[in-house]
């Protein structure tokens, strides 16, 4: 059955590959601070995301500044696309941190997928004093095949996740967050996410519902106070995918820093955003 599945997702993979060759773009936009007009995005460009292969894709992100190591609070925020939910086994990632090398597994929090069932996802953190604890959804929460934004954060005294902005999990917690490693991954923690991954954001601050609500469904400009990551994959080749928040965290795909088998792929990405940042707030159900 697994071994079915990861076929699947190769082969979406492989085409999405083919659409990003046929496409006509083969210009890595290099975004950033230097480049206000390219921040957040442009509305007439393609809009990308990555596909990570139920196996061992990853993209490596450096805390340069320690700007992405959290102290009591924080949240987490990715748009997904999972391309399959079945199976069990080990703690497949989506966006993790407190990590040393590409050979250990994030260690200080974690938004996954349950290694006893995939359909459900959480988010776990690990502080000095309580440990570590997970805010689990129930199954069947994730949508095979749909979109959907996922959050979690922590306010050093819960953990709380939310679905297209509705509360999914609440589970309480306290303490100062484990800060082990200076890394964040996207798209693995023991084994990698099936299907897309797009618009990964980090705060160094508990959003509240409200405000998770009004920004999922935008692209931000970057520049939002306790922003202190946002990576958006529009760059749509290349192995470097780039911090839109100013802090240069830009990540690196697969092991190394050239093609390889733990690159995830690069695909066109129909995630339901506005693509400009001062329209007006949209919630998705
Ligand atoms: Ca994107
Ligand atoms: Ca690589």
């Amino acid at each position: 059955m697994r071994a079915h599945l990861f076929i699947g997702c190769a082969f979406l993979a492989s085409l999405a590959l083919l659409l990003t060759t046929t496409s006509g773009v083969t210009t890595a936009q290099r975004t950033g601070a230097a480049n206000p007009g390219h921040r957040t995005g442009d509305a007439a460009a393609a809009d990308y995301a990555l596909q990570f292969d139920f196996d061992d894709d990853l993209v490596s992100v450096r805390s340069h500044l320690g700007d992405l190591e959290f102290d009591y609070a924080f949240t987490v925020e990715a748009w997904v696309k999972p391309s399959s939910l079945a199976g069990m086994g080990s703690y497949k990632g989506i966006v993790c941190g407190g990590f040393n090398d590409t050979t250990s597994r994030c260690g200080d929090w974690k938004m996954h997928l349950s290694d006893g069932d995939y359909s459900k996802w959480g988010l776990g953190v690990c502080t000095w004093t309580k440990g570590c604890e997970v805010a689990y959804s129930g199954t069947h929460s994730l949508l095979l095949d749909q979109w959907q934004h996922l959050a979690g954060t922590y306010d050093g005294s819960n953990i709380l996740t939310y679905r297209n902005g509705t509360p999914v999990a609440n589970f309480p917690h306290s303490g100062h967050v484990n800060v082990g490693g200076e890394y964040i991954l996207f798209g693995i923690v023991e084994t990698s996410f099936c299907g897309l991954i797009d618009e990964v954001r980090l705060w160094d601050v508990a959003r509240s519902q409200a405000q998770i609500q009004s920004g999922l469904a935008r692209v931000l400009r970057g520049d939002e106070p306790g922003l202190v990551g946002y990576w958006r994959f529009n760059e749509g080749s290349g192995q470097e995918v780039h911090d839109l928040a100013g802090y240069d965290n830009y990540g690196r795909l697969g092991a190394s820093p050239d093609s390889d088998a733990r690159d995830p792929q690069w695909a066109l990405s129909d995630v339901p955003i506005l693509r400009h940042p001062l329209y007006l707030p949209l919630v998705v159900k």
